[in-house]
């Protein structure tokens, strides 16, 4: 299998990080692309010209990154990284809670991208407005994300991935957000959180 990706997606490296999780990674080559530059050859495999893409075989290929990962923790050799089905529905809504904040994570991921798309623009073609929404959003989503920490603590779940993910790139991209600030629980489950080592090989490049 073939992998699309950047080292700076944050959709991407969820996708790396459940396929070393579900001990895929040795079946799988990463290829990275830049989904600016490289637009031509990535449209040939995902026609919205984004990443990641999983290539399974000469004629199926796998987007976007929520598919790649079910795929990949369907087909690994370890345990789900999903709830199991039998606690499914039970009183704690634990799967439907679980899928909620791995939204959370994403919605969080696609506010930021945006965000970084909208400030790259020169100063006269930036919507000061669609800024502010987008900040508004990310910063209520880490709010939410902390009184959640004790749902996700001490375990390798898609939720906490996903959030990692986030975080990560919020870090990378867009510091002056400082979402630690009033959201201390969430800081410090991710301060242990990026330090195993599957967060390490998969962070961003140092800025
Ligand atoms: N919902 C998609 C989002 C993927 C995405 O937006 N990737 C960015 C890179 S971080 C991209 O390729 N953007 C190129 C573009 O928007 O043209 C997923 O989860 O895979």
């Amino acid at each position: 299998m073939k992998l699309i990706y950047s080292p700076t997606s944050p959709y991407a490296r969820k996708t790396r990080i459940v396929s070393r999780l579900q001990s895929l990674d040795n079946q799988i080559t990463e290829v990275a692309m830049c989904p600016f530059n490289d637009k031509d050859t990535l449209s040939k495999t995902n026609p919205l010209g984004k990443l990641p893409a999983l290539v399974i075989s000469d004629n199926q290929v796998l987007y976007d990154s929520n598919v790649i990962c079910d795929y990949l923790d369907e087909i690994g050799s370890q345990p789900s990284l999903w709830p199991h089905h039998e606690i499914r529905g039970t009183e704690s809504n634990q799967f439907w809670k679980v899928r909620t904040l791995v939204e959370m994570a994403n919605g969080i991921m696609d506010a930021a991208f945006a965000l970084v798309m909208e400030k790259k623009r020169s100063d006269n073609e930036q919507s000061a407005s669609w800024i502010q929404n987008y900040t508004n959003g990310i910063m209520r989503a880490t709010v939410a994300a902390n009184t959640e920490v004790d749902f996700f603590v001490n375990k390798t779940r898609m939720d906490n991935i996903a959030l990692g993910c986030a975080l990560g790139y919020l870090d990378f991209r867009l510091s002056e957000l400082d979402w630690r600030k009033d959201n201390e629980k969430l800081a410090e489950w991710y301060m242990e959180f990026a330090s195993q080592q599957v967060m390490l090989v998969t962070a961003p490049p140092q800025a």
